[in-house]
């Protein structure tokens, strides 16, 4: 700001300063004269050097002082950004809090409430046809005839015709995907936050035949779906691998390319590629070589959402670079009838 003015001050200096040194050749007046006159000239240049040497160092305090003010600006405006951030991720996990304890007693109720059917409660379809229409958190018992242990899941019992059990979840983005072999084995996260419920919970659960279902939200708010018929995961010896077919939705079959691919993760790489792409793309997913879909990816927030390749992606919508802001996973039987 102050840099022209300063520059101007500075040629008037040195130009000052010239003309101070060699009078004479621009005066070239009367001999007699020249002595006194040059000497007022002398005089009066150097009250201007003078002055303008004050006014140079007045400008370059001010300059100093402005560039303090602005850095104290800049470190001001970060803080109030930092600020943001804290209360937004506060928000969130308040959020998370509150739905936790509708959901409990929810649970609680469906507890206490008597069992009026011998059917076996082994997913959110059996609780749907035990009148439970409450989207939320439920509890499976464990099943002596399936060897499967207790099982907390969350059920979608209100979209699309309910009964749906949720095996991942991406909303609040607190949550990292980058995780091992066992912790996707046994799933991770919170069920009513982000999670992911574990290969052998899906694959436990997919052994009748199962409809998937997946919901995706982009950072516009709107939202696609890609279903399909037939949805089946094989045992961890065969490393859990996908099996899918019968799409239909408006997102793009993006799962197609991962068909009849093993489960990989960052200390696992069973995908089809030269590289690594668990570790390429931080997440656990059924990589073929690498991507077209990438649901387990890494959550960026608003703004960071077009800047990586490892994001929670589903390329059939919106290419490599878009990182969605959130994203749902269900599964029903497929004879399960509303
Ligand atoms: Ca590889």
């Amino acid at each position: 700001m102050g840099t022209p003015v300063i520059s101007a001050a500075l040629f008037l200096l040195v130009l000052g300063l010239t003309w101070a040194q060699n009078p004479l050749k621009k005066h070239a007046a009367p001999p007699k004269a020249t002595k006194t006159q040059c000497c007022d000239d002398v005089r009066a240049l150097k009250v201007q050097v003078a002055n303008l040497t004050s006014l140079l160092e007045e400008l370059s305090k001010k300059q100093e002082a402005d560039r303090i003010t602005l850095v104290k600006q800049v470190m001001e405006l970060e803080k109030l950004n930092q600020q943001q951030e804290a209360r937004v991720i506060e928000a969130e996990s308040k959020y998370s809090e509150i739905n936790n304890r509708v959901d409990i007693m929810q649970f609680q109720a469906m507890q206490g409430a008597p069992q009026t059917t011998l059917d076996a409660i082994y997913d959110c379809a059996s609780l749907y046809n035990r009148n439970y229409r409450i989207s939320g958190l439920y509890k499976l018992p464990k099943d002596e005839f399936l060897g499967t242990p207790e099982l907390e899941v969350y059920c979608d019992m209100e979209k699309n015709g309910g009964g749906w059990t949720v095996i991942q979840r991406r909303r609040v983005g607190l949550t990292s995907f980058e995780r091992d072999w066992k912790q996707y084995k046994n799933g991770f996260g919170t069920i009513n936050g982000d999670f992911w419920l574990g290969n052998e919970n899906i694959y436990r659960l997919t052994r009748q035949p199962t409809v998937l279902r997946i919901e995706l939200e982009d950072w516009e708010g709107a939202t696609r779906y890609a279903q399909y018929g037939f949805f089946t995961l094989s045992n961890e010896l065969n490393s859990y691998k996908l099996f899918i077919a019968n799409y239909s939705g408006n997102a793009g079959d993006s799962l197609r390319y991962h068909n009849n691919t093993n489960f990989s993760t960052k200390n696992k790489d069973n995908d089809k590629c030269v590289d690594d792409c668990a570790q390429l793309r931080k997440g656990g997913y059924w990589y073929n070589c690498c991507t077209d879909s990438n649901l387990n990816g890494v959550f960026y927030r608003h703004g960071m959402h077009t800047k990586n390749t490892d994001g929670i992606t589903w390329y059939g919508w919106h290419g490599p670079n878009y990182s969605l802001k959130r994203v749902e996973m269900k599964i029903r039987p497929q004879n399960f009838t509303p």
